[in-house]
């Protein structure tokens, strides 16, 4: 949203809620009310949006699962905004000042970013550990089943001018940043320059990528050489019939213990994405998957439990074999509840596999075995393990 707001023109004035940090004020006096959410969120936003219009201020509503299912969203807003809104927010809010604007504006290509702005600063709210977030590029090239990328940006890859990058990122006052890449290795050469970009800066970043990052070496040694000190890696299993299934062969599963290997050589910690409940998942699948991970002396993992976004193929392949279990969306948080069938298990052993996986992972003894051989120092890797022990074993 503070993104979202460096659009608006200057005689507007924005106030920033996140509901992390406060909770929203439903009283208060407001020409106009935007919300963002992901599908888990939905029913919320919902009833938040409601409510403000019960008090007939005008509600936006937009994001991810605006554009998976308009047609739901546009029942609880004044105006919704499908898919990108670089084009549309700005026309959008050109329209409301004058007092006629459309029920819906759907972005008909991915919008170009050279002149993406950057996001208000003085509308952040949430530290989570940083000093700062900020993204380079948008979207990713892959397909994969599972992800919702594919609808949101039709798997358009979009790039900010490398200076422009490196100017938001040096103008965060702290020294953690976080850039919310999809997918920081979907162009190699522009990653390149990009680190080159911010060497000067003498910050320390993490971000996201596909397996495809420990290939390069290059791409390594200047990604730590401008400070990355962890990238995401979007392993999801262990199990290559699984990578298949959902169409992410390009993971190959033997290569994973060398891939980790390499990025850790360069002095970047690993944390691993992982997902559980895919069709060839059998229930020594969690057992298996924590043995590797802690052989390979990973430093983080982020365990997910396989949700069905609407939208995705994998949402409609489920649908039509009648293994969806509820449309309720607020259990499709990839955490706490299983949606749907899965093929060689139960949901209650997915769903008791997955709690294991987090208990085992961010237990003492698995948190000083993994750490102790951290080519990347403590005071990076400890406070997220600590951070993730503390959330799974509330
Ligand atoms: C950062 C991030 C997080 C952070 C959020 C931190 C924060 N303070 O915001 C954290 C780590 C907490 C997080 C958590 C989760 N996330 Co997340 N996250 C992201 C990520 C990587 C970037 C989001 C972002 O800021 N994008 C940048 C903005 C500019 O892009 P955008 O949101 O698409 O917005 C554009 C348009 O959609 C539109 N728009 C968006 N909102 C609005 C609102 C209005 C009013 C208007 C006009 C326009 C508009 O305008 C923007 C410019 O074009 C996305 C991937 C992605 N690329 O979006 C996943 C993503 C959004 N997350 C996802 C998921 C699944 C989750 C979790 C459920 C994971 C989990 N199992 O726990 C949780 C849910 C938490 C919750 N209940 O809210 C999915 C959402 C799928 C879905 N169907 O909703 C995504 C798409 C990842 C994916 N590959 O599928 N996430
Ligand atoms: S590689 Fe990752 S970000 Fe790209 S489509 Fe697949 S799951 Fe989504």
């Amino acid at each position: 949203m503070p993104y979202l707001a460096a659009f608006a023109p200057p005689h507007w004035t924005a106030l920033h809620v996140d509901e992390v940090v406060r909770p929203v004020d439903f009283e208060i006096e407001a020409d106009l009310v935007a919300i963002t959410f992901h599908t888990p969120s939905a029913p919320h936003a919902y009833a938040m949006a409601d409510q403000f219009r019960q008090r007939r201020v005008p509600v936006a509503l937009g994001g991810p699962h605006v554009t998976l299912m308009p047609d739901e969203a546009q029942e609880h807003a004044d105006v919704i905004f499908v898919g990108e809104a670089e084009s549309n927010w700005p026309r959008f809010l050109h329209e409301f000042e004058l007092g006629r604007y459309a029920e819906r504006y759907c972005s008909t290509e991915p919008p170009s970013l050279e002149h993406a702005p950057m996001a208000r600063k003085d509308l952040f709210h949430r530290r989570d550990h940083t000093s700062g977030v900020l993204f380079a590029t948008r979207g990713c090239p892959y397909r994969c089943d599972f992800c919702t990328l594919a609808v949101m940006y039709q798997s358009c890859v979009r790039k900010r001018p490398v200076e422009a990058v490196a100017e938001e990122y040096g103008s965060f006052p702290g020294k953690v940043i976080i850039l919310w890449d999809d997918n920081i290795a979907s162009d190699m050469d522009y990653a390149k320059m990009l680190f080159r970009a911010l060497t000067p800066h003498c910050k320390w970043w993490s971000s996201q990528t596909s397996i495809q990052a420990a290939q390069d070496d290059e791409f390594l040694e200047l990604a730590s050489r401008s400070g990355c000190k962890q990238l995401f890696v979007g392993l999801e299993s262990i199990s290559q019939g699984s990578m298949d299934e959902v169409h992410k062969g390009f993971n190959r599963v033997s290569d994973y213990e060398r891939a980790i290997e390499r990025i850790q050589s360069h002095g970047i910690a690993v944390q691993a994405g992982i997902v559980f409940g895919f069709d060839h998942d059998q229930p020594a699948i969690f057992r298996e998957t924590l043995d590797f991970l802690e052989a390979a002396g990973v430093q983080n993992a982020t365990f997910n439990i396989l949700t069905p976004f609407p939208g995705t193929r994998l949402y409609r392949r489920l649908e039509v074999e009648g293994r969806i279990l509820t449309h309720d969306w607020s259990k499709y948080n990839g955490r706490a509840d299983v949606v749907f069938r899965p093929r060689l298990m139960s949901p209650a052993e997915l769903l008791a596999g997955y709690q294991y996986a987090n208990h085992r992972f961010y237990s003492w003894r698995s948190i000083g075995k993994r750490l102790s051989r951290s080519p990347v120092g403590l005071p990076w890797t400890l406070p997220l393990n600590l951070a993730y022990a503390f959330a799974s074993f509330r």
